[in-house]
C-alpha cells in the first residue's frame, strides 16, 4: 500500500506554502534575483529546459522533491526500468525503455533476457524498409512501392503521424505516407483515391489485431488493392505490425511479413517498435535508430539524474503543483515549429490516456485531481485563437513551449519572426500589463482621457502565468527522441505521485462495447438493449434520414 499523496508531509507543507506563492509575483523574483534563469535551466545535450517563468521559488522546488520521495519516485523509476511489472491492472511490465536500450543492457521479464528479441524486430526492419527504400521489394507488377499507407488507430498511428511529419525533411524524396486511422469511410477513400495500388505498400499496425477500425480499414484497402491485382498481390502489398500472429494469419498476412512487439509495450508508448516502420521506411532505418539514441539519452537522464537536475522529474512537479494545488486542469504545449504540429496531438493521448483515471494502484478512488486536460497547436497559428484565454481568460493555464533555434527551412526572415513570438509569448504570459501600464501606454498613443478610461482593464494583463520554454537546435531525429521520451517520462513521474496505473486504458471500454450493440440496430436487427430515450430517438432518426 503506498501512501496517499495528499496526506503527505510534502502535500501539506506545499499546501501551506502555495497560500504564499498565490500572491507572489514571478516579474518581482525576477528583478530580485539575476540568477533566477540561470538557476532553474537545466541542459541536457542540445535540449535547454527553461523554467524559470513558474509560479516557484527554492523552497517550492524542495517541497516537490520531498513530495517526490516521500511518494518513492526512485523505486517506481527503477521498478519499470528493470522490468517490473508495474502495469499492475494488465499484470505487465513496462517497457517501452527497452525498445530504444540502445547499450543492450539485459532486462529480463519472466527470467527471459527481453533484448535478443528487439534486436531482432530491429534487424527485420531494418532489412525490410531498405529493401521499399531501394525498390528491391517491389509490388506484384514489379513497381517499387513508394506510396506507404500505415492503417492503425491511437497508439497504432498516432506515434507514426506525429514522427513522420516531424521528420518530413528526412524523407526518401520518392516517398510519400499516408495514415488511415478513422473508421469514416472517407478516411479510406481520401486516400485510396490519390494511390496507384500498383506503388502500395499497405502497412496494417495493430497490437492486438481485433480494432474494428482498423480492421475494417485493412479489410476495405485489401478488397481494393485484390480488385485491382489479385489475391496473390496481398503478398506483396501488406504487412502487419502486431502482437497477435494468430489473428494476423487469419487476416490473411503471412506471418513471414509480420513485424512483432510485445505485451509490455503499451500502445501509446509503442512508435519506437514495430509499429515504427512507416517512419522508418520514410526517413531510413540509420534515422530511426537515431531517435531510438535520443530517447535512450532521456532515459539514462532520468534514470541517472538527481531529482534536482531531472527534466523530466521537474516538468512532472510543476504539472502537480499547479494541477493540485492552484487548481489548475488545463494544460497547453505549442511548438513553434511547423514539423511538430501534431505533437500536441500525440501528447493528448499520451498525458489523458495515462494519467486520466480516477482509482489509484490500491485500488482507491482517488481524492485529488489526476491528469489535467491537455490541449495545443503549432505556434504561431495558435496565437491568432485560444491565445486570447490564455492571455486574459479567468484560468490560467500553464504553457510548454517548443522552439528549435535552427529551423529546417530558413527562408528570409521567418525563423526570427518565429523565434521572436515565442519568446514574446513567454514574456508577456509572465510580465504582463498592469491597468495603469495600459492607461499611460494608450496616453502616450494620444488617445483621449475618455477613451483610456474606459479601456485600460480591456487592455490590461494580469500575467504571472507561468511557462516552460524547451529550446533544441534544431528538430532532428535524436531531438525528436529525446523531446518524446522526456514527455514519456514527465508523464510517467505524475502517474507516480497520483498513485495510479499510468498504462492501462480501461476508460476507452464502456463506449466501444455499446457501439457493439447499437451497430446491429443500425442495420435494423434488434440488440436486445433498453437505450434511454435520447439513444432510442436519435437511433430512429438517423435511421430514418438513411433510408
Ligand atoms: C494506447 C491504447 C490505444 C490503442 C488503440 C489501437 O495505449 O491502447 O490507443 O493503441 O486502441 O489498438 P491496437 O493497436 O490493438 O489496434
Amino acid at each position: 500500500m503506498n501512501i496517499a499523496v495528499n496526506k503527505t508531509r510534502a502535500w501539506k507543507k506545499l499546501d501551506g506554502h502555495y497560500k504564499t506563492m498565490k500572491k507572489t509575483q514571478m516579474r518581482d523574483m525576477f528583478a530580485e534575483d539575476d540568477s533566477r534563469a540561470d538557476k532553474y535551466t537545466l541542459q541536457l545535450e542540445n535540449m535547454r529546459v527553461d523554467y524559470s517563468k513558474n509560479r516557484i521559488n527554492d523552497r517550492t522546488m524542495k517541497f516537490l522533491f520531498n513530495l517526490a520521495r516521500e511518494c518513492r519516485l526512485e523505486d517506481k523509476i527503477k521498478a519499470m526500468f528493470a522490468g517490473e511489472k508495474i502495469n499492475v491492472t494488465e499484470n505487465r511490465p513496462v517497457l517501452h525503455i527497452a525498445l530504444r536500450n540502445r547499450t543492450n543492457t539485459p532486462i529480463y521479464v519472466d527470467g527471459e533476457n527481453v533484448m535478443p528479441k528487439i534486436n531482432e524486430v530491429l534487424a527485420k526492419m531494418r532489412k525490410f524498409s531498405e529493401a521499399v527504400r531501394l525498390g528491391t521489394f517491389k509490388g506484384q507488377t514489379g513497381k517499387k512501392l513508394t506510396n506507404i499507407v500505415n492503417i492503425g488507430i491511437g497508439g497504432s498511428d498516432l506515434g507514426p503521424v506525429m514522427a513522420t511529419e516531424a521528420l518530413r525533411k528526412y524523407w526518401a524524396k520518392d516517398i510519400n505516407c499516408y495514415f488511415i486511422s478513422n473508421i469514416d469511410g472517407t478516411a479510406c477513400a481520401e486516400v485510396l483515391g490519390k494511390i496507384d495500388p500498383e506503388e502500395t505498400l499497405f502497412i496494417v499496425a495493430s497490437k492486438t489485431f481485433t480494432t474494428i477500425e482498423t480492421l475494417t480499414n485493412a479489410r476495405t484497402c485489401r478488397k481494393w488493392l485484390v480488385d485491382a491485382l489479385g489475391e496473390h498481390a496481398v503478398a506483396k502489398h501488406f504487412v502487419a505490425l502486431s502482437t497477435n500472429e494468430a489473428e494476423v494469419r487469419k487476416f490473411g498476412i503471412n506471418p513471414e511479413n509480420m513485424f512483432e512487439f510485445w505485451d509490455f509495450v503499451g500502445g501509446r508508448y509503442s512508435m519506437w517498435s514495430a509499429i515504427g516502420l512507416s517512419i522508418a521506411i520514410a526517413v531510413g532505418m540509420d534515422n530511426f535508430e537515431k531517435m531510438l539514441d535520443g530517447a535512450y539519452a532521456m532515459d539514462q537522464h532520468f534514470y541517472h539524474s538527481e531529482f534536482e537536475h531531472n527534466i523530466p522529474v521537474i516538468l512532472g512537479l510543476l504539472g502537480v503543483w499547479y494541477n493540485n494545488f492552484f487548481d489548475c486542469h488545463r494544460y497547453a504545449v505549442v511548438p513553434y515549429d511547423q514539423y511538430l504540429q501534431y505533437v500536441p496531438a500525440y501528447l493528448q493521448q499520451l498525458d489523458m490516456e495515462s494519467n486520466g483515471k480516477f482509482v489509484s494502484v490500491d485500488n482507491e478512488y482517488v481524492k485529488y485531481a489526476t491528469a489535467p486536460v491537455l490541449f495545443g497547436g503549432a505556434g504561431t497559428n495558435v496565437q491568432h485563437s485560444f491565445f486570447q484565454l490564455i492571455h486574459q481568460g479567468t484560468e490560467m493555464v500553464p504553457i510548454d513551449f517548443i522552439i528549435p533555434a535552427i529551423s529546417h527551412n530558413e527562408i528570409g526572415e521567418h525563423h526570427e519572426i518565429l523565434v521572436a513570438n515565442v519568446l514574446a509569448q513567454s514574456e508577456a504570459l509572465m510580465r504582463g500589463k498592469t491597468v495603469r501600464e495600459a492607461a499611460a501606454e494608450m496616453t502616450a498613443a494620444g488617445k483621449s482621457k475618455e477613451t483610456v478610461n474606459f479601456l485600460k482593464k480591456f487592455k490590461s494583463f494580469e500575467g504571472n502565468r507561468p511557462s516552460n520554454t524547451i529550446v533544441l537546435k534544431k528538430i532532428d531525429p535524436y531531438s525528436l527522441g529525446m523531446l518524446i521520451a522526456m514527455y514519456e517520462h514527465k508523464v510517467f513521474v505524475q502517474g507516480v505521485i497520483w498513485n495510479i496505473d499510468s498504462f492501462d486504458q480501461f476508460g476507452v471500454e464502456l463506449g466501444k462495447q455499446m457501439a457493439l450493440s447499437i451497430l446491429p440496430e443500425l442495420e435494423n436487427n434488434a440488440s436486445g438493449i433498453r437505450h434511454d430515450s435520447s439513444t432510442t430517438a436519435l437511433i430512429s432518426y438517423i435511421k430514418k434520414l438513411r433510408k
